[in-house]
């Protein structure tokens, strides 16, 4: 057990009965992350993370564990806390703190107050690395503890948002330590992005409503990599798919794919379910609830709840109550209900039966967390302050990885076909 103070045990009506689920929870996604599973061996005998203290905000549940762990056994000592107030699993929050170098601020459905408190807290360890899904440890660390600067070795962004975010930051001049952009990695992007969120969200809305998506419009907000997923698993699913975007060439994607692609302000009338993806603000907002069908779904897949633009909503609506578990329902002049599920957070993390991405997607994300919190720590004066795409090379070594587990055998280039592809002089 950890002695340091730890909300989430006392929150827990029966810490050590949560703590034995939290465990289970995690033992199951284990057993299929091959990755992690791999990882473990070298950093358990060779300790490469011995000395460092690692201040993470993630996603507590029992995937973001298993790396949690990874990172202890290691030789860090790391402290964590939620990037979301809604899509903390408590159980697994008292699972990991029973490590004794493990310390976990994260409580599910916290007040601002206390998100922000469990912030500090992670931050009141000095790390010397920091893992973030969002930025928020990096914003915090750089507003209200620039002390620590000197002694952090750098950071790894998890998702779109923060590396977005970062780069703003960068672009400022303001980012004083160096931070991987592990979303930017094929190994995280064409997977997690892709396949994650749209397995993941259309999965939790299902649950969430008992509804099927066969024979409905839907409409998807943004045809980034989440975006693309989405519209192609839903799709599959049988429905129309009505995707609306802002950049010409990804519209033109969209419109080759087969999809509709429709301004918001078309498609707001024909829509049945919504699904916004853009990680920007204002993607669904008054004009477009004033002309929505009756009864339909508004979702958000995007890192922060400011893509549905809840005050419209609120300021529209002459009525509001709990339809299901996780589904809001706003009740118009007119008679219409809008249903908005998991208050606008994202979906697939924040409602209350969602699990977050398949455990196989999060292997590979949380695999080049891993390599790059190593690489961090084995080659810091390589890196300046900024952000760095991940070396190329750590990439590949989790796609071997994988590779192995799944028994998938692949080619590799002959000498003479190497210097054919390296020179420029071959011709007709
Ligand atoms: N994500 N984490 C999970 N731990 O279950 N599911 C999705 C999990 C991450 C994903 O990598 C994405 O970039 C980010 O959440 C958005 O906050």
């Amino acid at each position: 057990m950890s002695d340091h103070y730890s909300p989430v045990v006392e929150h827990l009506a029966e810490p050590e009965t949560a703590r034995e689920e939290g465990r289970r929870k995690m033992d199951w996604a284990l057993q299929h992350m091959p990755i992690l599973t791999e990882l473990r061996e070298s950093f358990v005998a060779d300790q490469p993370l011995a000395g460092e203290v690692i201040a993470m905000a993630m996603h507590v549940e029992a995937k973001t564990a298993n790396l949690v762990e990874l990172l202890a056994d290691g030789g860090a000592e790391v402290a964590i806390t939620g990037c979301n107030p809604l899509s903390t699993h408590d159980d697994v929050s008292a699972a990991l703190d029973a490590h004794e170098n493990i310390t976990s601020y994260a409580v599910r459905g916290v007040d601002d107050e206390d998100y922000y408190d469990a912030m500090h807290a992670v931050v009141a360890h000095d790390p010397t690395i920091t893992v973030d899904d969002g930025m928020d440890m990096v914003k915090l660390v750089h507003e209200e503890y620039p002390e620590l600067i000197d002694s952090i070795v750098g950071g790894a962004e998890e998702t779109t948002t923060g590396v977005h975010r970062l780069r703003a930051m960068d672009a400022d001049g303001e980012l004083q330590y160096p931070v991987f952009a592990v979303n930017d990695t094929p190994m995280k992007r064409l997977f997690d992005n892709i396949h994650g969120t749209g397995e993941s969200s259309l999965a939790t809305i299902a649950m969430t409503t008992n509804l099927s998506f066969a024979g409905k419009n839907v409409v998807v907000g943004g045809y980034g990599y989440c975006g693309k997923g989405v519209a192609k698993k839903a799709a599959g699913q049988n429905a129309n798919v009505i995707v609306t975007e802002v950049e010409p060439r990804r519209a033109l994607e969209a419109h080759m794919e087969g999809y509709d692609v429709l301004p918001m302000d078309e498609a707001a009338a024909t829509g049945d379910v919504f699904i916004t993806t853009t990680g920007n603000r204002d993607v669904i907002t008054k004009e477009h609830f004033e002309v929505m069908q009756d009864g339909v779904l508004l979702a958000n897949a995007g890192h922060f709840d400011v893509e549905v633009n809840l005050e419209d909503l609120e300021e529209l609506a002459v009525d509001q109550f709990e339809a299901r578990d996780g589904v809001e329902a706003y009740e118009m002049a007119d008679g219409r209900e809008l249903n908005v599920i998991a208050e606008g957070r994202l979906v697939n993390l924040a409602a209350p039966i969602a699990l977050g991405h398949p455990v196989e997607v999060m292997d590979q994300s949380f695999g080049i967390q891993a390599v790059c919190v190593r690489e961090l720590v084995e080659n810091s004066n390589d890196y300046a302050a900024g952000v760095h795409d991940v070396p190329d090379e750590l990439d590949r070594e989790v796609a071997e990885i994988k590779l192995a587990a799944e028994g998938v055998a692949y080619d590799s280039l002959s000498e003479t076909q190497r210097e054919y592809m390296d020179s420029w002089e071959h011709g007709t």
